[in-house]
C-alpha cells in the first residue's frame, strides 16, 4: 500500500504517572457503561473480599504423594476449580519460594531502571516485533488505553528463545528467568497431567495435544501498573479472557486482579506461596467446554505500583488444529468450537471484538463464543 502508516512511539503509562498529573488522559478513561461495573481502587476494594465465593486455593502436594487416594483428591479439587471457575491458586507447586524471589527481583529491577534505559528494549509492534518492552497501541476508534507498560518475551522451549532482546539489566534476568521457565515448565506438565485425568483421558493426553515438550511454548509479560491518580476510572488490563491453554500468574503482593463468576467481579485474595493458574480459550475447546476459560481483568491503585508476571503457555501458531476431543463430544453433547489453528483462534477474536467495537462495545464479554 502506498500509504505507509507511521505509528507515533507510545506514550509510556510510568512517565505519564511519575508526571505528578491529578487527572489521566481520556484515553485512559474506561466508558461509562465499564466504570459503572465497580471499577475502583484496587486497595480498597480488596478489603470487600471477605463476602461472598472465592477463588479456590488447590495444594498441589497430593499429587506427588504417590498415595492414590491424596492423588484423587487433588484431582478433583483442580477440576471442580477448573470447571466451576477456570482460575485457582495453586501452592506446594514445587517451586522454591527463593527463586519466586528471585524473579520478582530480576523483574522489578528491570522496571526499576530509567525509562530511557527501558526503552532502548522497545519493541515494535507496527513492524510485528511483539517482543519487548512495550505499552498498550490504542487500535481502535475510541483510542482506549491501559493502565500498564510491560515486557514480553518468549521463555520456553529454551531452543526457540531469543536472549539478544532480553534484559541485560540486572545482571542475573537470564540466568534467572532461564531457571524459573525450566522449573515451571515442570509444574506446567503436573497440571496438565491432572486435567488430564480429570476428563477422564490418561496424563499425556492434554500435554501432547497441545505440542509437548518441543511445541508448546512458554511467553512472560512482565506487567508494570504505575500508581494511578484516578483508579476509579482506569483499568491495568481490561476485561479479557487468555488465548493461552494456561496462564501463570505471579505478583509482588499488591491486589488488582479480579475474576467474573457468578455474574460479579471476584477480587483473587493474596495468597502467600501461590501462583494464580488461569483456563485459557485453548483448554475451553479442547475441553469443549468443561474447563472455563476466565473472564479477567486488573485493577489499578493510588498508592502502590503493582507488577505482575503472567506466563501464557501455547500451543504452536499453526501446526495444530484445535478442537473438542473427540471423546468429549457426542450426540449429547455437540462440538461447541469449530476447528481452528491457533493463529486462527486469535485472528477470529480480534475480528470479534472489532465488530463488537463497531457495534457500541456496551456489554460484558462473554468467555468464548464461535
Ligand atoms: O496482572 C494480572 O494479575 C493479570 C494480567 C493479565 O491478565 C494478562 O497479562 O493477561
Ligand atoms: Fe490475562
Amino acid at each position: 500500500m502506498a500509504s505507509s502508516k507511521v505509528m507515533p512511539a507510545p506514550a509510556r503509562v510510568e512517565s505519564l504517572a511519575s508526571s505528578g498529573l491529578a487527572s489521566i488522559p481520556t484515553e485512559y478513561v474506561r466508558p461509562e457503561w465499564e466504570r459503572d461495573d465497580s471499577l475502583g481502587d484496587a486497595l480498597e476494594e480488596i478489603k470487600k473480599t471477605e463476602e461472598g465465593p472465592q477463588i479456590p486455593i488447590v495444594d498441589l502436594r497430593g499429587f506427588d504423594s504417590g498415595d492414590e487416594k491424596e492423588r484423587l483428591h487433588c484431582m478433583e479439587e483442580v477440576k471442580e476449580a477448573a470447571v466451576e471457575w477456570g482460575v485457582m491458586h495453586i501452592v506446594n507447586h514445587g517451586i522454591a519460594p527463593e527463586l519466586i524471589e528471585r524473579v520478582r527481583a530480576a523483574g522489578k529491577g528491570f522496571f526499576d531502571l530509567p525509562v530511557e534505559a527501558k526503552e532502548r528494549y522497545a519493541n515494535n509492534q507496527s513492524e510485528g516485533k511483539i517482543q519487548g518492552y512495550g505499552s498498550k497501541l490504542a487500535n481502535n476508534a475510541s483510542g482506549q488505553l491501559e493502565w500498564e507498560d510491560y515486557f514480553f518475551h518468549l521463555i520456553f522451549p529454551s531452543d526457540k528463545v531469543d536472549l539478544s532482546i532480553w534484559p541485560k539489566e540486572p545482571a542475573d534476568y537470564t540466568e534467572v528467568m532461564m531457571e524459573f521457565a525450566k522449573q515451571l515448565r515442570v509444574v506446567v506438565t503436573k497440571m496438565l497431567s491432572i486435567l488430564s485425568l480429570g476428563l477422564g483421558f490418561e496424563e499425556e493426553k492434554l500435554e501432547k495435544k497441545l505440542g509437548g515438550m518441543e511445541e508448546l511454548l512458554m511467553q512472560m509479560k512482565i506487567n508494570y501498573y504505575p500508581k494511578c491518580p484516578q483508579p476509579e476510572l482506569a483499568l491495568g488490563v481490561e476485561a479479557h479472557t487468555d488465548v493461552s491453554s494456561l496462564s501463570f500468574i505471579l505478583h509482588n503482593g499488591v491486589p488488582g486482579l479480579q475474576v467474573f463468576h457468578g455474574g460479579r467481579w471476584v477480587n483473587a485474595r493474596l495468597v502467600p506461596g501461590s501462583l494464580v493458574v488461569h483456563v485459557g480459550d485453548t483448554l475451553e475447546i479442547l475441553s469443549n467446554g468443561r474447563y472455563k476459560s476466565v473472564l479477567h481483568r486488573g485493577l489499578v491503585n493510588k498508592e502502590k505500583v503493582r507488577i505482575s508476571w503472567a506466563v501464557f503457555c501455547e500451543p504452536p501458531k499453526e501446526k495444530i488444529v484445535l478442537e473438542p476431543l473427540a471423546e468429549l463430544v457426542d450426540k449429547r453433547s455437540p462440538a461447541k468450537y469449530p476447528p481452528r489453528t491457533f493463529a486462527q483462534h486469535i485472528q477470529h477474536k480480534l475480528f470479534k471484538k472489532a465488530q463488537e467495537q463497531l457495534a457500541g462495545g456496551v456489554h460484558i464479554p462473554e468467555a468464548i463464543q464461535n
